[in-house]
């Protein structure tokens, strides 16, 4: 159907009158049509049903991105606290993610297996989380980093990843977590002998070359006194954000929020206490009320409940 023809549906008339006398850029109005085929040219990916669904982003560049605004190295509160804000952005948005896991500069969100969003049309899925993601850590950047300014927009790429079984959706996660462990102890280490040795970053990478963890925890001990099992669990493990049903601090009623652990997500535990996850149901009211953020509030003006 001709678009122009749309804005007279009501009024056939005006439009009959209206397609003979006017020209879009020198083209008649009644010629438009013939444009119309260029739309069979568009095509649809859909994801696969049954499948869950990983929407990974990541940080483009982001070792120039985090060297230009100087951030702590190997690990900025601040950054790795805005990646949360804006991802619980997102959960708030999208309700079918069940659960998301971010490290670094980089963050995982899983829709549930038989969402029926975007009619699981895999662009509109990727952009759509890509670019909230992208404009909310932009938007939340001065809640975290106060007036050192933002010094250009950030970006990220999104890809999708279709995973058919839980077992196929957990080892993914526990690829993510043990690539974040992995990365936080060499990076731990490579930077305590740079900064507090003086070693140059070639000379650290020489010194680690080859060393398996056990090592390097040792050289952690004996030579900068840092037991790695007392650094932040928020380094260490990263961050899960995942979905429950919570009493409200700020009134009698229960809501249901997005919650932030930083715990760890590959042995049983945590599939077991939440076990809402995979079986894709609302949590029950949840109470345990340690070692987690919540996110009421994911806008800094507007009350927006989950
Ligand atoms: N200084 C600092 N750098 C970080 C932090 N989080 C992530 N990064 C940087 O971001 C990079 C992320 O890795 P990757 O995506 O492979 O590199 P990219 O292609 O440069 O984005 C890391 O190698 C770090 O250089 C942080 O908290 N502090
Ligand atoms: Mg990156």
């Amino acid at each position: 159907m001709c678009i122009f023809r749309n804005l007279f549906n009501r009024t056939p008339s005006a439009y009959n009158n209206f397609k003979h006398y006017n020209t879009v850029s020198g083209v008649k109005m009644n010629q438009i049509n013939k444009f119309d085929y260029v739309k069979s040219y568009e095509t649809e990916d859909r994801c696969l049903p049954n499948c869950w669904i990983v929407v990974r982003i990541d940080g483009k560049n982001f070792h120039k991105f985090c060297d230009l605004h100087n951030l702590e190295k190997p690990n900025d509160k601040r950054s790795l606290e805005l990646m949360n804000r804006s991802a619980a952005c997102v959960m708030k948005e999208f309700q079918d993610i069940n659960i998301a896991y971010g490290q670094s500069d980089e963050y995982s969100f899983v829709f549930k297996k038989d969402t029926t969003m975007f009619s699981r049309r895999k662009d509109k899925l990727l952009t759509n989380v890509v670019s909230l993601f992208a404009s909310s850590f932009s938007y939340f950047w001065s809640i975290y980093f106060g007036s050192a300014k933002l010094l250009y927009p950030p970006s990220f790429d999104g890809r999708i990843v279709l995973y058919p079984t839980d077992k196929n959706l957990r080892d993914y996660l526990n690829w993510r977590q043990a690539d974040a462990h992995i990365n936080n102890l060499y990076n731990t280490v490579f930077w305590a002998l740079v900064n507090k040795k003086g070693l140059t970053t070639v000379e650290a990478q020489e010194r680690l070359k080859g060393t398996l963890s056990g090592e390097k925890n040792e050289i952690l001990f004996k030579e900068f006194g840092i037991n790695y099992n007392n650094e932040p669990a928020l380094y260490k493990k990263g961050t899960v954000l995942i979905r429950k049903v919570m009493n409200d601090p700020n009134s009698d009623r229960t809501r249901k929020t997005t919650i932030a652990m930083n715990c760890d997500i590959i042995g049983d535990d945590f599939w077991k206490e939440h076990h809402e996850i995979l079986e894709m149901k609302t949590s029950k009211l949840y109470e345990n009320s340690e070692n987690f953020q919540t996110y009421y509030r994911c806008c800094p003006v507007i009350f927006l409940p989950f």
